[in-house]
This record gives structure tokens, C-alpha cells and sequence, in this order.
């Protein structure tokens, strides 16, 4: 059984920072779960292009206030108790009225160290098998 805390993954290399968010990376690829699982907080006042061309995402909010806006113009609030999930790898601008605190899991997992790239998109890591 793997048993972490949000504690002991603060300032280590499972904390990887974008722009505008700080991902807190529990569950990863080498842990063989088949997803990754996050703790991640979107800050407050920014906007975020994302499009997770390689992954699926499903995003639940447990804390803040803010959208998720589709390509289509589409928008639908978040806050405390809202789940969306990415099924169609949809493109999407994340906004945060204030600091959010969402509870993130990508199939397939993320290695770490992904981070978006100039299209808001992770590319596909591989695990590095013995
Ligand atoms: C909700 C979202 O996609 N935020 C960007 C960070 C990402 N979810 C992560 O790596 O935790």
C-alpha cells in the first residue's frame, strides 16, 4: 500500500509549478496506479490556456471560485463540489476569481515533471523501465 502526505510532497520535486498553478503531484506513473492524482492550486486573478491533447482529465473542486470556458465559448462555473472532465481532450481556458483548489487525475499518468507547453498542452512521458 502507498501511503503520502500533502506535507511531505510540498518542496520536494512532486510540487511542480506552471504560471499559474502549483500541482502537488500524490499519485504518480512509478507508483503503477494507472492514473496520476494531483492536489493542485489554480491562483487567484489568472487565466490558463490548456489542452491536454495526450491525456484524459478529470478536475473536482474542493475549494474557490471560478470557469472553465470552451472553445465553443461555453462556460460553466466552478466552485466547491464541481467535477468536469476532459473525455473529448477539449480545449479550454481555466479562470480563477479566486485561489482554486482542485483534485486533478490524468489517465494516462503523469512521469512529474510535465508542465505545459507554449499550446497549454503536457507532452506524453514515458516511464523509464529497468
Ligand atoms: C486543472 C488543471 O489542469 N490545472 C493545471 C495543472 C494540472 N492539472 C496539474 O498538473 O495538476
Amino acid at each position: 500500500m502507498i501511503v503520502r502526505t500533502l506535507d511531505e510532497i510540498q518542496g520536494s520535486d512532486r510540487e511542480v509549478s506552471g504560471k499559474n498553478w502549483t500541482s502537488r503531484r500524490l499519485l504518480l506513473a512509478d507508483d503503477r496506479m494507472g492514473f496520476s492524482l494531483h492536489d493542485t492550486l489554480i491562483h487567484a486573478g489568472t487565466s490558463t490556456e490548456i489542452h491536454y491533447q495526450n491525456h484524459l482529465e478529470a478536475v473536482y473542486c474542493i475549494e474557490g471560485k471560478g470557469k472553465v470556458t470552451l472553445e465553443s465559448g461555453e462556460e460553466f462555473p466552478l466552485h466547491a463540489g464541481t467535477v468536469y472532465a476532459l473525455d473529448k481532450h477539449d480545449k479550454h481556458v481555466l479562470t480563477a476569481e479566486q485561489t482554486m483548489r482542485m483534485i486533478c487525475v490524468f489517465n494516462p499518468p503523469l512521469v512529474g515533471p510535465e508542465s505545459h507547453d507554449e499550446n497549454g498542452v503536457y507532452p506524453l512521458l514515458r516511464l523509464e523501465e529497468p
